[in-house]
């Protein structure tokens, strides 16, 4: 089953979205297979947002994701990726559908509350960054055969 890697940035604990944004995730039926709150050091921020190193908006980007706590989670469901995409709605919040995360809790695009993998890829190596083999959990749910075909 596919996994997704999901953090509620710093400005979502701040302001008391924890259980708001993981309850949009959890009711859409995706699974946690894992769940913490760390306060990401500047190397793993700098790990994680690799690939946007030398842009402009870099420097803020890891000021911002290094600020305070955040939740990390691993998300599973068939299509987990983009589905958790959509939820989070559109990078810039001006620009994202209403409905979503993003669109109905931020404005501007360094303080965007959520971030999800965007790719098989990424989430794999995302996952492994944050997350150890062991801390992966392996499960189901009794509703699971109400939620996955
Ligand atoms: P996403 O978080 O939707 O995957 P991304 O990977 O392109 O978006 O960028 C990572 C984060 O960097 C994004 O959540 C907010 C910030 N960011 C991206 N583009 C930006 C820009 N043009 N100006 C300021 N911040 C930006
Ligand atoms: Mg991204």
């Amino acid at each position: 089953m596919e996994r997704t890697l999901i953090i509620v940035k710093p400005d979502g604990v701040q302001r008391g979205l924890i259980g708001e944004i993981i309850t949009r995730f959890e009711r859409r039926g995706m699974r946690i297979a894992a769940l913490k709150m760390i306060q990401i050091t500047p190397e793993l921020a700098e790990r994680h947002y690799a690939v946007h190193k030398g842009k402009p908006f870099y420097p803020g980007l890891i000021n911002y994701i290094t600020s305070g706590p955040v939740v990390v989670m691993v998300l599973e469901g068939n299509g987990a990726i983009e589905v958790a995409r959509q939820t989070m709605g559109a990078t810039r919040p001006a620009e994202a559908a209403p409905g979503t995360i993003r669109a109905d809790f931020g404005l501007e695009v360094g303080r965007n509350l959520v971030h999800g993998s965007d790719g098989p890829e990424t989430a794999a190596v995302e996952v492994a960054l944050f997350f150890t083999e062991a801390e992966l959990l392996s499960y189901s749910r009794d509703t699971d055969r109400w939620i996955f075909e």
